[in-house]
């Protein structure tokens, strides 16, 4: 055990170490990444000082890393710890500042996307009709331009979980088709997009895995609401990213990835009566969601908050 209150950080042999061990003096290699290793190992550095972190305490986070990654949950304790919402909340900051207005908020993607759904104009049935708990829902909305025009031919994809929780491709039970409640559709003449689907289900981490088992340590559950994941591109406009909340989940305000956001929240209306039914060509009582998007112009000609990360491509 060491002493405690022994602080070498400031010391001229530490500081000359995490230059060295940076590269700085290195000819070669990337200077960006240089420049973030040198900060993140010193503070780094700096919390094991200040907080006298044991070599049990450091090493159990290597071991975590390792488990980390070798359950590709590196992508799912990112929201839990609020980085994927601290990136959203400076692309808000950096809006702003230049004075740009976003009247449809955006929101975190989250890890589960995957690029290649099928494609439709207008319309798309987004389930395969097999979840046994499936209740129908109806969503539908306009994509409107940032002056306020309704936009044909907008790409509006679509992605949410079934009654479990499991999104396709990611299905821990492997019971889903690829796909399965994933579209593309490509708005209409009026600019309106419809689907029809099923309500999904919250959201929970994997309970064993290394995500929740951190969770867990902080005293919090991995639980997200019921929500729809959206992406909508349309010329002259940046891509948005967001979801929608289903009002009404207990976890709606309670989202361990922080995405709820006001203007998100969107309630589900029941229908029962025959004739509404009939003319939703439904065959039965199913819940209706209104989602309208206002999209937000270039800026200088260009989408300058477009994120490029990898992505499954199926
Ligand atoms: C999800 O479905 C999700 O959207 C996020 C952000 C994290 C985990 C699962
Ligand atoms: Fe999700």
């Amino acid at each position: 055990m060491l002493a405690k209150n022994l602080k070498i950080f400031d010391t001229e042999a530490v500081q000359n170490f995490l230059t060295l061990l940076s590269g700085l003096e290195q000819e070669g290699g990337n200077p960006r990444t240089k420049q973030i290793i040198h900060r993140i190992v010193s503070d780094l550095f700096k919390t094991i000082d200040d907080l006298d972190i044991t070599s049990d305490e450091y090493w159990a986070a290597v071991a975590y890393l390792n488990e980390l990654g070798s359950n590709h949950e590196a992508g799912l304790l990112s929201p839990g710890l609020g980085f994927d919402h601290f990136l959203d909340m400076r692309m808000d900051a950096a809006d702003e500042a230049l004075g740009i207005d976003n009247p449809t908020p955006r929101t975190i993607e989250g890890p589960l996307y995957v690029a290649g759904a099928p494609e439709s104009k207008g319309y798309a049935r987004m389930d395969d009709g097999t979840d046994p708990n499936g209740h129908t829902l109806i969503l539908h909305g306009t994509i409107y331009s940032a002056d306020g025009q309704p936009m044909p031919n907008a790409k509006v994809e679509i992605w949410h979980a079934d009654t479990r929780g499991f999104y396709s491709h990611f299905d821990p039970t492997g019971r889903q088709q690829p796909f399965n409640m994933r579209r593309t559709i490509f708005t209409d003449d009026q600019g309106q997009y419809r689907v029809q689907t099923i309500l999904p289900s919250g959201y929970g981490c994997p309970p064993e895995g290394p995500t929740q088992q951190l969770l867990n340590q902080l005293g919090r559950h991995g639980n997200r609401p019921a929500h729809i994941h959206y992406f909508v591109t349309a010329d002259g406009h940046r891509k948005l990213t967001t979801q929608i909340n289903v009002a009404g989940d207990p976890y709606t305000y309670d989202d361990f990835a922080y995405a709820t956001r006001e203007g998100l929240v969107v309630d589900a209306i029941e229908h029962t009566d025959e004739a509404t039914i009939k003319a939703h060509g439904v065959d039965g009582p199913f819940a209706e969601m209104v989602f309208d998007i206002t999209l937000s112009p270039l800026v200088d000609g260009v989408d300058n908050q477009v994120v490029d990360r990898p992505r499954l491509q199926a």
